[in-house]
């Protein structure tokens, strides 16, 4: 073998394609992880498909929306790093209407995770692309997984996927999850958030009003102090200013401590919520 055949096998070796084959599937050993990654998106995006293709594990798949009605957690190794992967339930919003976006926004929102995923279906990306923008809104760890490719180019829509990224400001990773294509990508767009290597600079809303980023600014400081253990007070601050009624009711009767990383824990290790062995 030649000097410049080995240069090249070499750095093929770090191409994404051929990181494949450092994914080992842990299925529920999640010990000793060193990151969460959290898989956001809304009902019926191919998460659980997602979850699977990483951990080994057999959430339920199928096709019509809300069959992921509750957390369920696994591991997996990338190189050299363990990680957490939770599967949640499908949700339009962050402002969560039933019982099972309420977990997903919940972990979302409270839950910490070194990564979100946000699964969206490439054939209905507008209606998707509310939810990539509200996690945006909260975390500069995201990736989008744009899924459902296959069914994209079969009804002859194309997508722009570089434009997306730049447009979004965080990484874009074009997929057909069914098809186990895109995975080796999506664990290296993954990973790279994870590490820090890349620094996502998502899209966001911009307050035009200095009154209203002035009372914003005043109402975090003060639910910071309430309650120094909860992350995304900022959020909990937009949303009272909004006049939601859940999130005031929440603050009123002091639950709001309860959506913190420790307690979502706890209450997940109650509901032992690995139901699919
Ligand atoms: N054609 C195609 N179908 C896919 C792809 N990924 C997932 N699916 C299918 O899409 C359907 C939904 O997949 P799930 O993984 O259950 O989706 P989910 O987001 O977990 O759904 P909920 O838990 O209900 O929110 C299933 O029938 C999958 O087989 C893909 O890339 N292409
Ligand atoms: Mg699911």
């Amino acid at each position: 073998m030649t000097t410049q055949t080995q240069t090249t096998s070499a750095a093929c070796e770090t191409c994404p394609v051929h990181n494949a084959a450092a994914l080992k599937k842990l299925g529920v050993d999640m010990t000793d992880f060193d990151f969460v990654v959290a898989l956001a998106g809304n009902p019926n995006t191919g998460k659980s498909t997602v979850f699977n293709a990483l951990t080994g594990l057999r959430q339920h798949v199928g096709n019509w929306p809300g069959k992921t009605v509750t957390r369920a957690e696994g591991g997996f190794l990338y190189g050299d790093n363990k990680y957490k992967l939770v599967d949640l339930p499908g949700t339009y919003s962050l402002l969560a209407t039933s019982l099972d976006e309420e977990v997903a926004r919940d972990f979302i929102l409270f839950g910490q995770p070194d990564v979100t995923i946000v699964v969206v279906d490439a054939t209905r990306l507008e209606r998707n692309l509310n939810l990539v923008l509200q996690v945006s809104e909260i975390t500069n760890r995201v990736v989008v997984a744009l899924n459902l490719m296959d069914e994209a180019k079969r009804h002859g829509l194309q997508i722009d996927e570089r434009r997306l990224a730049r447009d979004l400001g965080v990484p874009v990773v074009p997929m057909s999850a069914r098809q186990g294509e895109g995975i080796p990508e999506l664990l290296q767009a993954v990973s790279e958030v994870a590490k820090g290597e890349v620094a996502g600079k998502p899209y966001r809303v911009k307050y035009v009003s200095p009154e209203l980023k002035r009372a914003v600014e005043q109402l975090t400081a003060r639910i910071e102090s309430a309650y120094p253990d909860l992350p995304n007070a900022r959020w909990v601050a937009l949303r009272l200013l909004d006049g939601d009624e859940r999130i005031a009711e929440a603050m009123r009767k002091g639950e709001l401590g309860d959506l913190t990383h420790g307690s979502i824990e706890a209450r997940a290790a109650q509901l032992q919520v690995i139901g699919n062995q």
